[in-house]
């Protein structure tokens, strides 16, 4: 069904896989677009409580489609960074937790698509940056204002200016992914976490999500306001009283997205 990405759901996790390996899974319009169609069915599909985005062989992705965009005049760059910014802001906005496990080149492209999961686990053997500059543009899917909002303002310009690859190491150290682990480790870590995400209440793991993600560039009053509207809707939900209850009865709770 699809030629550029790879979907599918095991055990209520959904496996994303960018599947472009000659170009180091570099993201043209097509790619884009299959990609907009798996995370509607995403969306669709309530058995799917955890997502994990990756990508085929050596790279996670290696940025933009390069080739593509040198063919590009203004009005057509524009629709491409279209497409990618309603990719990066369907997983940002929607209600189910992403999890990056970033495999090799996460450059360009490739780091915003990290950047709008939720969590970004990193192979030993990951490489990030953002190299537009090098080529006569600027991070164009949103990664001048997610690299920021991630590591902070001087150390987001220190990268998009210098346009300089950093290795998994570092890319923790300055906050840019969570947790790295050894290559042969990486999807077995990211399946572990998705897993326990999945394991607790949907509601609530979406609410914390809405809360974080909607709260972050409020004021704080508004934000906090937003976080009691937020926990107000999980104490609506049956599974508040599920999580409650089986804490009391000392079993485990069954949640039912309910
Ligand atoms: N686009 C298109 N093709 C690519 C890309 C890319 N981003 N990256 C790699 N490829 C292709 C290569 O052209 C090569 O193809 P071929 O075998 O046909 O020559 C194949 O993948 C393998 O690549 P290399 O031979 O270069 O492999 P190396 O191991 O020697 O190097 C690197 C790997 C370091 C990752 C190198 O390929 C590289 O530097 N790639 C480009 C990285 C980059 O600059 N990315 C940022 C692109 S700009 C961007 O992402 C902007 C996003 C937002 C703006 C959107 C506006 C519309």
């Amino acid at each position: 069904m699809y030629e550029n990405i790879k979907y599918e759901v095991k055990e209520g996790i959904g496996y994303l896989t960018i599947n472009r390996p000659k170009a180091l899974n570099a993201l043209n319009t097509e790619v884009l677009a299959e990609l907009q169609q798996a995370l509607g069915e995403i969306e669709a599909d309530e058995a799917v409580k955890a997502v994990i985005v990756t990508g085929e062989g050596r790279s996670f992705v290696a940025g933009a489609d390069i080739a593509q965009m040198s063919k590009l005049n203004a009005v057509e760059g524009r629709a491409m960074m279209a497409a990618g910014h309603k990719v990066m802001d369907t997983i940002e906005q929607m209600p189910k937790p992403f999890i990056a496990a970033v495999n090799g080149f996460a450059l360009g492209g490739g780091c915003e698509l990290a950047m709008a999961c939720d969590i970004r686990i990193a192979s030993e053997k990951a490489l990030f940056g953002q190299p537009e500059v090098g080529l006569g543009i600027i991070p164009g899917f949103d990664g001048t204002q997610r690299l920021p909002r991630l590591v902070g303002k001087g150390m987001a310009k220190y990268l998009i200016y210098s346009a300089q690859n950093i290795k998994a190491d570092e890319a923790l150290r300055i906050g840019l992914v969570e947790k790295v682990v050894a290559p042969e480790e990486l999807m077995p870590e990211a399946e572990k976490l998705a897993k326990t995400i999945a394991s607790k209440a949907p509601i609530a793991v979406a609410q914390a999500k809405i809360a974080i993600n909607n709260g972050y560039d409020m004021d704080s009053k508004s934000a906090s306001q937003f976080e009691v509207e937020a926990t107000t809707v999980c104490f609506g939900s049956e599974d508040q009283k599920e999580g409650m209850a089986a804490f009391l009865e000392k079993r485990a709770p069954e949640f039912k997205n309910r």
